[in-house]
């Protein structure tokens, strides 16, 4: 599923996020920057060795915040690494820190002059935030980053598996229902 907001593309795509071709991946990581499971430990299998090597000398990144590092043997030039909250039951700020997850993201993509970058569902692996409260969360933020800045030309989510794909479709068609009836 695709939407044009402006002169940007937003996408939807079940896949896997290391075969990307966009400039930049976003990496879904914890605090230390030094690796894990999920979509953090096959982002540093399949790009090898020197995003460790850059991680290590950024000092970590607290939970909303986002740091960049070259994409080693990946097809994308950049890795942004962001780390989304871990659910606690949605009451201690947990869509606050997605929300700014999502932008610091791609407010380090704008800075860095990238034009197009992938993200996947953060937060909702090991962190355990529920599909799809997160997905409404992440759309939102990244629909209003695009409605507010023209740099950006592509936003992809590449959804890992059918469940987490209809997810953020079903979230995409409900936010685009909304938004063109206050239009
Ligand atoms: N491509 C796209 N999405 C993927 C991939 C992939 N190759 N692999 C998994 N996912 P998670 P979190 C999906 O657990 O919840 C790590 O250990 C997955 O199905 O990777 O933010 C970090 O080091 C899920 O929908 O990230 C942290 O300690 C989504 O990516 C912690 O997990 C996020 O799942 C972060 O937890």
């Amino acid at each position: 599923m695709k939407i044009n907001i402006g002169s940007s593309t937003l996408e939807l795509v079940q896949g896997d996020i290391t075969s990307e071709t966009t400039e930049a991946i976003v990496n879904a990581a914890n605090s230390s920057l030094l690796g894990g499971g999920g979509v953090d430990g096959a982002i540093h299998r399949a790009g090898g060795p020197t995003i460790l090597e850059e991680c290590k000398k950024l000092g970590g990144c607290p939970a909303g915040v986002a740091k960049i590092t070259t994409g080693g043997n990946l097809a994308a030039k950049y890795v942004i690494h962001t780390v989304g909250p871990i659910f606690r039951g949605g009451d201690s700020g947990e869509a606050e820190i997605l929300r700014s997850a999502y932008r610091n993201s791609l407010r380090t993509a704008s800075e860095n002059g990238i034009r197009s970058l992938s993200f996947p569902s953060i937060s909702t692996g090991a962190y355990g935030y529920p599909l799809e409260e997160a997905s409404r969360v992440a759309l939102a933020e990244v629909m209003t980053y695009l409605e507010e800045h023209s740099d950006i030309d592509l936003v992809r989510f590449i959804l890992f598996g059918k469940h987490a794909y209809e997810a953020y479709e079903k979230a995409l068609m409900s936010l685009s229902k909304e938004k063109s009836r206050k239009v």
